[in-house]
């Protein structure tokens, strides 16, 4: 740290670092410690965030502040209402340095690339000198990451996941996995079952501090997409650990199984919620998943639920966030593709008479939360399937749920959903028509459209644009053994029926009305 200066040293704590164990705290001791949190315009705004997204955030940094106090901290808070508040972090940190006489400031890496460049902004900048240490709550290191995708021909997750297990012991007999194989994916693909029932997540009610909050984001931010009325995330490390333990006793022995079954007015199926809590630092990754471990060795959850879970976790989402900071600044404008078309009204309306697309933006409206098929299989495979522009979509999706950063976000919509990335993270585009859909879901059958229809204005749009999106990518796909199948099948078609399918999406594309712009991202 600089010579100059006496005063204490600065850690600043970003709003989805609330972790007691966070790598700034790590070496510092509260007597010669300042921490600075502060709520800023410029973070609720860069996209504009779900009201309910922005609540949970401010919510959850006040209670972790009075938490860190209780602890012993000094705590420097600035509320979004100071009338000093520069609105920007880096107005925010400078006034603060100047404020306390700091000797150093040092931050916990970012979840995101513009902060990330920001920070080295903030080296030349600052009088001080500033540390910016590695975000230990991952399990992997980034390093680790880089040197495991280093020569790799294929980046597949599969692979990273086994090293991950290995790494973990989670659900290892020594170097064999726990049930002889290392997927049960092939268990976990049920449909929806009439008359099932589902376990109604806890209610947390609010306290003083989310109230006010709440006041506030409803003032402030009340031209965000999305409502308030059903507020429903912990905001606090107890909270979190409450919900975590719902999700243990409750959903974990059936998650595998339902994982990708849609069920209408059901939000949450049997999914844990609890991305939210995880990637804000209330819970920690690792916990869960040898919490989940227990229940399997106690025989309270069968492995294909167990394995299931821990894949996500230590799989998926390690996986996610090393691809983002290895491909990063590319991966935000990728456009493998080529797809230009803008985002549909629909997408923040829910009007359109596709029920499949009406559920899943509802209860994003709703919830600021759509579990992973809808994301992925509903609003995903329609962006793919109707060409629209990556960063358009990608904004959206950073926008309107609450466990979105884009270290998370950017990796499932450019790679994962759109095949934006050309294959980096999928072998193939996850493109499906509305055959598939209606396996998964109970959909179909209250939808304005018939998915047994291929073609006109009757049928189910997903079963056109299947073959549009194959015939107008052939070029880029079509030598793709994955999509041998499919291409044969398009091949085989007759030269009337491929013209009538394509015309029959070219009708339903013509129907789609832009979204106003500024919706997500302000021009
Ligand atoms: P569960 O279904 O209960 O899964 C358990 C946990 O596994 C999640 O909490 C999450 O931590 C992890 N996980 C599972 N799949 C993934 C994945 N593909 N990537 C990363 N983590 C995963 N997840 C985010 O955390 N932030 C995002 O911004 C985000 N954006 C997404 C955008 C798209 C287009 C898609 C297809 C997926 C996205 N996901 C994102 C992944 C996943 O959909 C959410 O993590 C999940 O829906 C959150 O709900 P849950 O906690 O109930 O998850
Ligand atoms: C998402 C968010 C919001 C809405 N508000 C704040 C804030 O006021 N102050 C803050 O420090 N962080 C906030 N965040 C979280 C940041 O956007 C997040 O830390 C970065 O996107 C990096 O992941
Ligand atoms: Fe969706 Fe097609 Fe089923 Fe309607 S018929 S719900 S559009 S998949």
């Amino acid at each position: 740290m600089s010579a100059d200066r006496s005063g204490p040293v600065l850690v600043l704590i970003l709003g989805d670092q609330l972790s007691p164990a966070l790598s700034s705290l790590a070496d510092r001791h509260p007597d010669d410690t300042v921490v600075l949190m502060a709520e800023v315009m410029d973070e609720a705004t860069y996209v504009r965030h779900h009201k309910a997204k922005i609540a949970l955030v401010l919510s959850a940094m006040r209670h972790f502040a009075a938490e860190l106090r209780e602890a012993g901290w000094n705590v420097d808070y600035v509320e979004l209402d100071d009338p000093a508040n520069t609105g920007a972090l880096t107005g925010e940190l400078a006034r603060a340095v100047a404020r306390h006489g700091a000797r150093g400031v040092q931050v916990t890496e970012p979840g995101e690339w513009r902060l990330r460049q920001a920070m080295e902004q903030w080296r030349t900048d600052l009088p001080v000198r500033l540390r910016v240490l590695p975000d230990t709550r991952f399990i992997c290191p980034l390093p680790d990451f880089y040197a495991w995708a280093a020569g790799r021909k294929e980046l597949r997750m599969e692979w990273f996941y086994r090293d991950m297990r290995r790494k973990t012991g989670l659900l290892m007999e020594g170097d064999k996995p726990v049930g002889g194989r290392w997927n049960f994916d092939a268990e976990n693909r049920a449909g929806p079952e009439p008359g099932a029932t589902f376990p109604v997540p806890p209610h947390f009610a609010q306290d003083s501090t989310s109230s006010a909050v709440i006041a506030l984001v409803q003032q402030r931010f009340s031209n965000h997409f999305g409502t308030l009325d059903n507020f429903c995330w912990p905001v606090t490390r107890a909270a979190a650990q409450a919900l975590c333990m719902h999700f243990i006793n409750k959903r974990l022995p059936h998650f595998g199984r339902w994982q990708d079954a849609m069920v209408t007015g059901q939000d949450f199926v049997f999914h844990s919620l609890l991305a939210p809590a995880i990637n804000l630092g209330l819970l920690d990754p690792l916990d869960i998943c040898r919490a989940a471990e227990a229940e399997y060795h106690a025989g309270r959850a069968p492995i294909e639920a167990v394995e299931g879970f821990i894949r996500q976790i230590i799989g998926w989402r390690e996986y996610i966030r090393g691809m983002y900071w290895l491909d990063m600044p590319g991966m935000a404008t990728a456009n493998h593709l080529d797809a230009h078309r803008p985002l549909p009204d629909f997408w923040w309306t829910g009007e359109t008479k596709m029920r499949c697309l009406s559920e899943a933006v509802r209860t994003t409206r709703d919830n600021a939360y759509a579990h992973h098929i809808q994301r992925l299989m509903v609003l995903g495979n329609f962006a793919l399937l109707a060409g629209l522009k990556p960063a358009e979509v990608a904004d959206w999706f950073l926008a309107v749920y609450a466990d979105a950063y884009e270290w998370g976000e950017l990796p499932n919509v450019a790679g994962m959903a759109l095949h934006a990335d050309g294959g980096r993270l999928a072998s193939k585009p996850y493109a499906a028509s509305g055959a598939y859909i209606d396996r998964m879901s109970d959909y179909c059958g209250s939808c304005a459209y018939k998915v047994k229809l291929k073609t006109g204005p009757q049928a189910c749009p997903f079963n056109a644009l299947y073959w549009h999106f194959l015939a107008r990518n052939e070029g880029k796909l079509g030598r793709n053994p994955r999509l041998a199948q499919p291409y044969a099948n398009w091949r085989r078609m007759s030269e009337e029926k491929r013209t009538e399918t394509l015309a029959s999406a070219d009708a339903f594309l013509a129907t789609l009305e832009p979204a106003e712009p500024g919706w997500a991202r302000q021009a």
